[in-house]
C-alpha cells in the first residue's frame, strides 16, 4: 500500500512518536519529594508523578480497600492462563514461586482514601504468556480474582504487559501477601489506580 520506503517511514515515525511520548512522560512527571506526608498524595494520578524518592510505606501502615477477607485454599487454588494462547496453563502456587522473580517499588493510589508505596515481588506476565505460547495479535489481557461470587475483572493493554508496568505479585515488602492484600496473588499496575490492582487473582485470559 505504501511501498517499501513508505512502510519504513511509517515504522520509523511510529517508533519516534513512541520514544518522544515516553521521554515526555518522564520529564513532565512531578517528583514526590522524600518525606512527603502520604495524606497529601491521596488525590494524585499515579501516571503523573515520580515516586522513586518517596519512602517505602511500612506494611502495618498500608490502607486496605474492597474485598479483604477472602480465604484462598492453596490445595485447590490454581492460576489459569487461557484465551489467545497456543498452550493453556494451570499453575500451582509452588510453580508460581519458581518463575523468574520481578521486584519493583510501585505506588498504589486509592483515590481520596490512601496511598501505599510498597516493594512488590512477583513475576513478569510477559514471561508467563511466552510460556503459554501467546499468539500474535494479542491486544489485551483480562485478569480475574477471586473465583466465585466476588469476582473482579480488569482489562490491561498489551504494551503495559510487555513493559512490565503491570505484573503479578505474591510478596509485598519482602513477606508473602497478607490475606487482606490479596494472598496468594495480586495485580501490581504501575500508573493505574488501585481499583485495577485485582486481589486474589486466579485467571489470566489473552484476547486478540
Ligand atoms: N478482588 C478484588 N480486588 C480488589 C478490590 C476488590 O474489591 N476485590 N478492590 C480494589 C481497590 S478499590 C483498591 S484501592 C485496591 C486496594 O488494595 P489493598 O487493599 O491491598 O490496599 O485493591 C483493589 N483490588
Ligand atoms: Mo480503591
Amino acid at each position: 500500500m505504501f511501498g517499501r520506503r513508505g512502510f519504513l517511514l511509517q515504522v520509523l515515525s511510529a517508533i519516534t512518536i513512541g520514544a518522544v511520548d515516553f521521554v515526555w512522560a518522564q520529564v513532565t512527571r512531578k517528583p514526590i519529594p522524600r518525606g512527603t506526608d502520604r495524606k497529601d498524595l491521596v488525590n494524585v494520578n499515579p501516571a503523573e508523578v515520580d515516586a522513586s524518592s518517596l519512602e517505602i510505606t511500612k506494611l502495618e501502615d498500608f490502607g486496605v480497600m474492597g474485598l479483604d477477607s477472602y480465604e484462598a485454599e492453596l490445595k485447590s487454588w490454581q492460576l489459569i492462563v487461557d484465551g489467545n494462547v497456543g498452550k493453556p496453563l494451570s499453575l500451582q502456587f509452588e510453580d508460581v514461586l519458581k518463575l523468574p522473580p520481578l521486584e519493583k517499588a510501585v505506588l498504589l493510589v486509592c483515590p481520596g482514601f490512601f496511598v501505599n508505596h510498597g516493594i512488590w515481588t512477583g513475576f513478569s506476565l510477559n514471561e508467563l504468556l511466552k510460556q503459554a505460547e501467546v499468539k500474535g495479535g494479542t491486544e489485551y489481557l483480562t485478569i480475574r480474582g477471586p473465583e466465585g461470587n466476588y469476582e473482579k475483572v480488569e482489562r490491561f493493554n498489551w504494551p503495559d504487559i510487555v513493559q512490565e508496568k503491570v505484573f503479578l505479585a505474591y510478596k509485598v515488602n519482602g513477606v508473602l501477601l497478607p490475606k487482606k492484600h490479596g494472598f496468594p496473588l495480586r495485580v501490581v499496575a504501575q500508573d493505574h489506580y488501585g481499583s485495577q490492582w485485582v486481589k486474589y487473582v486466579y485467571r489470566i485470559t489473552a484476547h486478540a
